[in-house]
């Protein structure tokens, strides 16, 4: 599956923790957009789509949640509880976000800029389409 960690730079002293991320270094490609989700309710499900280039990683900038992710062969679920990591998910995996804590922020830096031709938002048509790879 492509998906993986990404442990990020970490500043820390007694004045608190600094952590970076830079394109090319720990983010494997050049950031073209950033979003963020918060005040999700805990018994929300976001997500169930994947995307057919964009590249993305996810960050649990505070609180935690769980990314459950499915390549058409592999399935594997996610805890983000830990700001100074990043999740990447490569493109062609379906994703889900849920179990929101209260307050949890979730950031993704994106590949692309925003392309809603880029979803595919139906479980039937993703299945499909990891034939046609
Ligand atoms: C993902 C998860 C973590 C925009 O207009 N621009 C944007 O850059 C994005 C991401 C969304 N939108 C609009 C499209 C929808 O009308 O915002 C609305 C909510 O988006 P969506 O229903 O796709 O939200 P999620 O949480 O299901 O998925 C989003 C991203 O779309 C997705 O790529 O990985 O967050």
């Amino acid at each position: 599956m492509d998906v993986r960690m990404i442990d990020f730079q970490s500043h820390d002293d007694e004045r608190g923790c600094l952590v970076v991320a830079e394109t090319t270094k720990e983010i494997p490609f050049d950031i073209k957009r950033l979003y963020y989700i918060y005040d999700a309710d805990s018994k929300t499900t976001r997500g169930f789509h994947s995307h057919k280039r964009l590249q993305q990683v996810y960050i649990g900038i505070h609180g935690s949640m769980k990314v459950t992710l499915f390549d058409g062969v592999e399935k594997r679920e996610v805890i983000l509880d830990n700001p100074k990591q990043g999740l990447y998910i490569g493109h062609d995996v379906w994703r889900t976000i849920s179990d929101f804590s209260p307050g949890a922020v979730l950031l993704v830096a994106a590949s692309e800029l925003y392309s809603e031709d880029d979803y595919i938002r139906n479980y039937d048509e993703f299945l499909a389409s990891l034939d046609e790879r």
